[in-house]
């Protein structure tokens, strides 16, 4: 059974909004919890934001739960989630010690898309490096370093509305990795294309619901990670990191178990590495 560990505990980031603490046992929503008293908390920052929902209480807002709603998607890939008495969706995985949408825009499910771009790891004559423990070829990703909470992690980010995930995907990798926002649009489109062939056939590792730090009772990331590999390092191996946006560093990362990332990335990378019969 899915549990959370980053959203249950603690200071609400970018707050000094406590999290009513949840112990594991009483995470499920179907467990009595008859003392349970989160606070709400609705970040002001996303206020009357475009890429924000209206107040639960506005009526103008009539959100189709569970269902494409216009250009933003409400359906959730864990299966349907519930709307309690008072109206507001419930995290399908449990409780979280907090109500309102603290730093996430959407009611409900906020998709997210996560690239895994992965090379082999090479020395300085071109061969692949085999680990001595575990004598499998060592996997390397490209990781941020997230601007927000300092932790390293996968260069993703959130599906706008109308968006494909297959674009998000590439976007937020030439945003977070390749700095383009900073670029011309002449740039950006020369970098779009050289990067087409290479994001057009990835291989899905996890869809579902992610253990972030920013979730909520009634709101909560979702995501489709897609790995992306180039197994002779000749597409993306030469590129230029830079980072950007709402990264502050990038870098190829060697895969093994010491990884710590944010939310649930490692537990994608661990996915991924397995996937290729690479060192963990
Ligand atoms: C994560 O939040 C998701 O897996 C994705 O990487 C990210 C999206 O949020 P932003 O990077 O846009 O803040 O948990
Ligand atoms: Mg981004
Ligand atoms: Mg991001």
């Amino acid at each position: 059974k899915m549990i959370h560990q980053n959203c249950r505990q603690g200071v609400y980031p970018r707050s000094s909004v406590n999290r009513f603490e949840v112990p594991e046992d009483k995470v499920p929503w179907s467990k009595e919890f008859p003392d349970y008293n989160p606070a709400s908390y609705s970040a002001p920052t996303i206020q009357g934001q475009p890429w924000a929902d209206p107040d639960i209480s506005d009526p103008q807002f009539t959100p189709k739960w569970n269902d494409v709603d216009g250009n933003v998607s409400r359906k959730s890939h864990t299966g349907e989630y519930a709307i309690n008495d008072k109206g507001f969706p419930l995290n399908p995985v449990g409780r979280t010690g907090i109500i309102g949408r603290g730093l996430l825009g959407r009611w409900g499910p906020n998709h997210a898309a996560d690239p895994i771009v992965t090379r082999w790891k090479r020395n300085g004559t071109g061969a692949v490096e085999i680990s001595r423990v575990t004598e499998n070829p060592i996997l390397q990703f490209i990781a941020v370093q997230r601007k927000d909470s300092g932790d390293w992690a996968l260069p993703g980010g959130m599906v706008d509305p109308g968006e494909v995930v297959t674009s998000t995907l590439r976007r937020e990798f030439m945003e977070e990795a390749m700095n383009s926002l900073e670029k011309d649009e002449a740039q950006v489109e020369e970098l779009k294309e050289s990067l087409a062939e290479f994001f057009k056939k990835g291989d899905e590792v996890f869809k579902g619901y992610v253990d972030d730090p920013r979730n909520t009772d009634n709101a909560w990331i979702e995501t489709v990670a897609l790995n992306f590999h180039d197994e002779n390092g000749s597409i993306v191996g030469k590129l230029e990191l830079s980072a950007g946006d709402d990264a502050a560093n990038v870098c190829w990362t060697d895969v093994n178990k010491e990884l710590e990332l944010y939310a649930s990335h490692r537990d994608f990378i661990k996915r991924t590495a397995q996937m290729h019969n690479a060192h963990w």
